[in-house]
């Protein structure tokens, strides 16, 4: 993996910031590959794999998953994909996580981008979304905001202090919030 030197922008942000929604976007206008480690952790458990049950029973607990498990999805899918371009959405969850990918990987990323939105707001799309996830309850989502503020906050605090963080106010509306998204990307792409 190492030698394939990929460019990797962390996308972070409380649950039901914006995070997939805004992903798709920047896939369609910049080309990069959208990598959402919630989404490789589900799709892991409706494989089968021997995880799949331990993954499931982690996020019903809004709980962090090992990040050997995560960290080896995210590996396979870039290295898999043709792309250099990787936005890793939901990925690093906490300081473990972001100093295992850092050693195993040796990527650092080239930038951070941080959907900023408040709790409530965040919950209301999350009681409204109505996909079927198993984590969209009430009692959940409240687990999945804790852990935001105690352990996924921290990480950003890190890269802020290395002037890696692009914070975004992601309470505005979608076509609002892509706007602050795409002059944020397009310096870097020229
Ligand atoms: N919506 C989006 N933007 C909007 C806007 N500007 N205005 C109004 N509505 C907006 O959006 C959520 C909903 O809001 C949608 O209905 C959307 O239309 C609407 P979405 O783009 O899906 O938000 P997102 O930030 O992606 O929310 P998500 O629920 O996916 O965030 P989470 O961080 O909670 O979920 P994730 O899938 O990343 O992780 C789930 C669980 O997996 C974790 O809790 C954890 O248990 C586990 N996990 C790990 O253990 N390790 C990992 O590395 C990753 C995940
Ligand atoms: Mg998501």
């Amino acid at each position: 993996l190492a030698q394939k030197k990929p460019k990797v922008v962390f996308v972070l942000g409380g649950p039901g910031s914006g995070k997939g929604t805004q992903c798709a976007n920047i896939v369609e206008h910049f080309g990069y590959t959208h990598l959402s480690a919630g989404d490789l952790l589900r799709a892991e458990i409706k494989s089968g794999s021997e995880n799949g049950t331990m993954i499931q029973n982690m996020i019903k607990e809004g709980k962090i998953v090992p990040s050997e498990v995560t960290i080896k999805l995210l590996e396979k899918a870039i290295l898999e994909n043709e792309n250099d371009k990787f936005l890793i959405d939901g990925f690093p969850r906490n300081e473990e996580n972001r100093a295992a990918f850092e050693a195993v990987t040796g990527i650092v990323p080239e930038f951070v981008l941080f959907f900023d939105c408040p709790e409530e707001e965040m919950e209301k799309r999350l009681l409204s979304r109505n996909q079927g996830r198993e984590d969209d309850n009430i009692d959940t989502i409240r687990k999945r905001f804790k852990v935001f503020l105690e352990s996924s906050l921290p990480v950003i605090e890190h890269y802020n202090s290395k002037g890696k963080v692009r914070k975004i106010d992601a309470a505005k509306p979608v076509g609002e919030v892509f706007e602050t998204v795409k002059a944020l990307f397009t310096p870097v792409d020229e």
